[in-house]
């Protein structure tokens, strides 16, 4: 085997080291990958760029130029955009949910005796989700709590008359701002059909009314779907406490069986975790000569299981590609969502075998294995003897298993940072809440979202979160963001805190926090929300999400749900700053709409910034502009030395 360090990285996509290595490694092998695909496809199409074609009937298509300021409907520049950017909010909330509504099933069957080996692995996240939505729980037993947990759960996604019943969670006036607005979404399978039907030909028109309607099903997103997949993750599976794991492709073991799970569903990735540990299948791994089973994840699936059994990550969406072609991946387990159609190409070419395991998704080349809950055990078994197996057809001059591979801490759940915050003796978010009252902490950035092969792949990522913890704002992470900053080191706490600015790093040193947190997968910004509702109801930051000192960004987005997450942050109230804008440029009142007249109703807004330096400056001065309205700048000299003020601190 050679070492892929040792070959000169060429190519240049990426500030990863690792990613350069592989794909210089592509190019040898003549292997396309999608900086390949992204090329053959420039020019890329101005009209989709800027959101003004439309084929959303069959007198069309229509596309809006100078000349042809109308579809042949009658349709403008506004409302093609608005419909565009509408049916997007619609798949990605479609997405996220049918991803809970899969988790809800299985609750519902290990409340009924029908799942398998799943359990209910936090009884307390249970009963304290099902008191908050008024099942009873007292001298009842688990089972019988999550089978109306699990019913209650299956309601949110039909139609109801009355707003949803999860939208509870959020702050009260948070609440009235969305009725005010009439914004309050019903059901979440409801919510998606009204986009779909608004957006018909001939339907609504106005870009603010349905732009307005696209916010509502976002929410139904953020606050229902996305947050079941959430909470029920964390009942059957674990809620995450801080862990410590590596990422990046060197994860990957040249002398053992490698396994990666790619996708999004946490179920059988579950069950892949516990039969790796089998003892019967390690020794049979050893009889086909490794040393046992590596088993790492990819994209928002390893973030699940990073989060609860420390799993190695071997990279984020852009190394899909790139890590079959260390060939050294006896199997991929693919499901839903983010998964290239490329990885059969590439497969290929290697001895590497794709199991695909989603009823809904099939990929050319994935043999498929239509996973069951109450088999899921017997699944993961039969994946890992398909992987050993394949172990001997591995080519081992073909093997290029780059060195990078990075430490990294995560499993920063609310419940964990309240513990953390608390100390030993109580559960607070005080100490925070404490911290940016007095300046040291300046505010919370969430940073998000996917990487994107039109950027440097991480490099904007990583920036911008060092740009804001030097600036002493705490930056919470998801997704394949986290990932991004894990690589580069920063999810280390000794690591990251010599790159903080003073006041923070003393305040994340005082409780044992690094100052950047990974918060999990990408259904887990559900966490980010209810972060900054624990903030409000810790006190002494205003009443609504809107008043905080916080602000959003996802530097390298590119799907669909990061256009979801995106729309329920700005109608949650904060304000989000995207890399690149969505396909709306060529209606700049859609574009005014959403990056300043929208403000005035939700109080949250978009900006553009592809430079994340410029980034962090239009965050910080967001959160500054929050902090004087909140009159806590004004207030900082004295409340550093307010000794009672800073006792949770030093507790
Ligand atoms: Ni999020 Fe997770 Fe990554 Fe983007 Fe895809 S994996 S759900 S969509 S690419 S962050
Ligand atoms: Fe053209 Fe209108 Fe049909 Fe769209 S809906 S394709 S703008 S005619």
């Amino acid at each position: 085997m050679s070492t892929i360090s040792d070959l000169p990285a060429v190519k240049q996509v990426s500030r990863d080291p690792a990613i350069n290595q592989m794909v210089t490694l592509a190019g040898c092998e003549n292997i396309p990958t999608v900086w390949d695909r992204l090329k053959s496809q420039q020019p890329q199409c101005k009209f989709a760029t800027d959101g003004v074609c439309c084929r959303l009937c069959h007198m069309g298509p229509c596309r809006i130029t100078p000349k042809a300021k109308y579809g042949i409907c009658g349709a403008d520049a506004d409302t093609i955009a608005a419909r565009n950017l509408l049916r997007e909010i619609a798949a990605g909330s479609a997405a996220h949910s049918d991803h809970g509504r899969g988790l809800v099933r299985t609750l519902k069957m290990v409340a009924g005796g029908h799942g398998g080996d799943y359990r209910i692995a936090d009884p307390r996240r249970l009963r304290e989700t099902a008191l908050f939505f008024g099942i009873e729980t007292e001298n009842r037993g688990d089972l019988e709590i999550a089978g109306d947990l699990a019913d209650f759960y299956m309601r949110q996604f039909g139609w109801s008359e009355s707003p949803n019943d999860t939208l509870r969670l959020a702050p009260e006036k948070r609440q009235a701002v969305w009725k005010k607005l009439d914004i309050e979404p019903r059901g979440i399978d409801s919510s998606v059909v009204e986009l779909m039907h608004r957006t018909h030909m001939g339907v609504d028109h106005d870009y603010r009314h349905l732009i307005m309607a696209g916010l509502k099903c976002s929410l139904a997103d953020g606050w229902v779907g996305s947050n079941i997949a959430t909470t029920v993750s964390d009942i059957l599976f674990g809620t995450p406490r801080p862990v410590r794991s590596k990422v990046n492709l060197g994860v990957l073991r040249e002398d053992m069986v490698n396994v990666i799970v790619h996708g999004h569903e946490p179920t059988l990735s579950e069950m892949l975790a516990m039969a790796s540990q089998d003892e019967d299948l390690v020794e049979y791994a050893k009889s086909k000569g490794a040393a046992g089973i590596n088993l790492a994840g990819i994209c928002c699936t390893a973030n699940e299981v990073l989060m609860r059994h420390g799993l190695p990550i071997a990279g984020n969406f852009m190394q899909q590609e790139l890590a079959i072609l260390t060939g050294a991946v006896e199997v991929m387990v693919i499901d839903v969502q983010c998964v290239m159609p490329s990885l059969g190409q590439v497969a290929k070419c290697f001895h590497t075998r794709l199991v695909s395991t989603s009823e809904i998704a099939q990929t050319f080349e994935a043999e498929p294995i239509n996973y069951e809950v109450e088999h899921g055990y017997e699944h993961a078994r039969r994946i890992l003897r398909i992987a050993i197996d394949n172990f001997e057809n591995r080519d081992r001059g073909r093997v290029h298993i780059p060195r990078e591979s990075m430490e990294v801490v995560a499993g920063f759940s609310n419940q964990t940072i309240f513990h953390m915050l608390g100390g030993r003796f109580r559960s607070t978010f005080r100490p925070l809440n404490d911290a940016i009252i007095d300046g040291r902490i300046r505010g919370v950035a969430g940073i998000v979202g996917c990487t994107n092969p039109k950027m440097p792949v991480d490099s904007h990522h990583v920036q911008l979160a060092l740009e804001l913890i030097e600036r002493n704002v705490l930056v919470l992470e998801t997704g394949c963001s986290a990932i991004a900053c894990g690589k580069a080191g920063l999810l280390v706490p000794e690591a990251s805190l010599s790159r903080a600015g003073a006041t923070l790093r003393e305040v994340c040193e005082a409780v044992g926090i690094p100052p950047i947190l990974h918060m999990g997968s990408c259904v887990d910004n559900s966490r980010i929300l209810m972060a900054a509702t624990n903030v409000l109801h810790e006190g002494g930051l205003g009443q609504d999400i809107s008043d905080l000192p916080v602000a959003g960004a996802a530097p390298e987005w590119m799907s669909e749900k990061a256009v979801a997450i995106g729309h329920y942050f700005v109608a949650s109230g904060m304000y989000v700053v995207l890399g690149h804008p969505f396909y709306v440029a060529g209606s700049p009142n859609v574009n005014k709409f959403l990056t300043e007249e929208v403000e005035s109703l939700t109080g949250g807004r978009f900006d553009w910034e592809p430079d994340p330096a410029k980034a962090a400056d239009k965050m910080l001065a967001h959160i500054e502009k929050k902090r004087d309205a909140l009159g806590i700048n004004a207030k900082k000299e004295r409340k550093l030395f307010d000794m009672k003020e800073r006792r949770g601190i030093d507790e």
